[in-house]
């Protein structure tokens, strides 16, 4: 064989044999990743995924009850989603926030995976800087714990223990699950210490870069799929990406948004808001949700038909968007699915019943 020839067969090999191999995690986390990209984009036309979140932990007059779910209760089906919190994990407490033990989260979201559901995390992390709930909207936070800050190495043992956690999202036999991760979010809003009142988009994009290249490069979490998730505040392609970390770091783009959906305009403030979200997913081949939205206390009975379901109407959110997540029943003084017994109980079991609205059969069926 010519010299030359076989130089340029030496280089092709050596090129995939370093970075073809480096794609692949050896526990197979790179695969799970895409396996749970796929499932969504399959989806996609058929039907939304329906999200709740903690269902399988407790709802209204019930906590840690085998099997039990609010969703369940009303609409006959678990949902496909489940949302979990992790606030409090960065600082080492053995329950989170909301005072969901950490080992139950592990063992209820590695059964949702088992059981063909996905699960999705939020994070309300406390400050690394002293400790302040998230909900510190003055606080100024980002600059000190992004590299070269002073509290930065802090920040990095917040990040460990959060791998720690997220490292154990494996089934029986070692393997991985995929799983959503939500950080950040809300940030185009000033309640959070991450919020647009105390972090400029560029300290807040590099915080995004370092969490997610962190977990995923330095803990070897390629099984985690992350989602980015303004609030309400954009009205335009270029204003939804004001924080966006970029295409490496991010695989779903998002929104969340309680506030439009109060009042009968609203219904079309959220339409062109999630038609510039499916934008940006088509323009950046990311898949789009509805990553957070509800009424507190389903006070308008019938908002799961005539507010979130004219929502989905609309045929280019009915095409585009994977999935939408209502909030979590932690009381019947905060709760945003309706109980057995609720005026809204029936409404809410309409819009689930919808075959364009996927609870966990009905998902789960789809990859048959
Ligand atoms: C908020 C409320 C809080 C909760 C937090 C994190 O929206 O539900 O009660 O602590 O989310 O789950």
């Amino acid at each position: 064989m010519n010299q030359v020839i076989k130089i340029a067969i030496l280089t092709v090999w050596v090129f995939v044999m370093l970075f073809g191999c480096s794609q692949k995690h050896s526990d197979g986390s790179q695969s799970t990743k895409n396996e749970l990209l796929q499932r969504l984009e399959l989806a996609k036309g058929k039907g939304l995924l329906f999200g709740h979140q903690d269902d399988l932990a407790y709802g209204i007059g019930w906590s840690y009850v085998d099997g039990e779910s609010d969703v369940k209760r009303v609409a006959g089906d678990y949902p496909s989603l489940f949302g979990w919190e992790l606030g409090g994990v960065e600082s080492g407490h053995r329950v989170n926030l909301d005072s969901v033990p950490f080992q139950t989260i592990k063992d209820l979201a590695v059964k949702v995976h088992l059981e063909g559901g996905i699960n999705t995390f939020s994070w309300h992390p406390f400050s690394a800087i002293d400790e302040a709930s998230s909900w510190s909207g003055d606080s100024v936070v980002v600059k000190y714990i992004i590299p070269g800050g002073s509290f930065h190495a802090q920040f990095i043992q917040h990040l460990n223990r959060l791998a720690d956690f997220l490292k154990q999202l494996k089934t029986v036999d070692g393997k991985a699950i995929p799983f959503i991760f939500r950080p950040w979010h809300e940030m185009d809003g000033t309640w959070f210490w991450w919020g647009s009142k105390t972090s400029s988009p560029d300290e807040l994009k590099e915080l995004f870069r370092v969490t997610v290249n962190y977990l995923r490069h330095e803990k070897g979490l390629t099984n985690m799929v992350v989602a980015y998730s303004p609030d309400r505040f954009f009205s335009n392609e270029e204003e939804y990406l004001t924080w966006y970390p970029g295409d490496d770091v991010i695989d779903i783009v998002g929104m969340d948004n309680y506030h439009d959906l109060k009042c009968d305009s609203g219904v079309n403030e959220v339409i062109k808001k999630l038609h510039v979200v499916i934008q940006v997913a088509k323009t950046h081949q990311k898949l789009a949700a509805f990553t957070e939205t509800g009424c507190s206390n389903v006070f308008d009975a019938v908002w799961f038909t005539q507010k979130l379901g004219l929502v989905l109407n609309d045929s280019l959110i009915n095409e585009d968007v994977s999935y939408v997540m209502v909030w979590r029943n932690a009381s019947t003084n905060h709760f945003f699915f309706p109980y057995p017994g609720h005026a809204a109980e029936s409404d809410a079991k309409a819009f689930l019943d919808r075959s364009d609205v996927l609870l966990l059969n009905e998902f789960v069926e789809l990859g048959k």
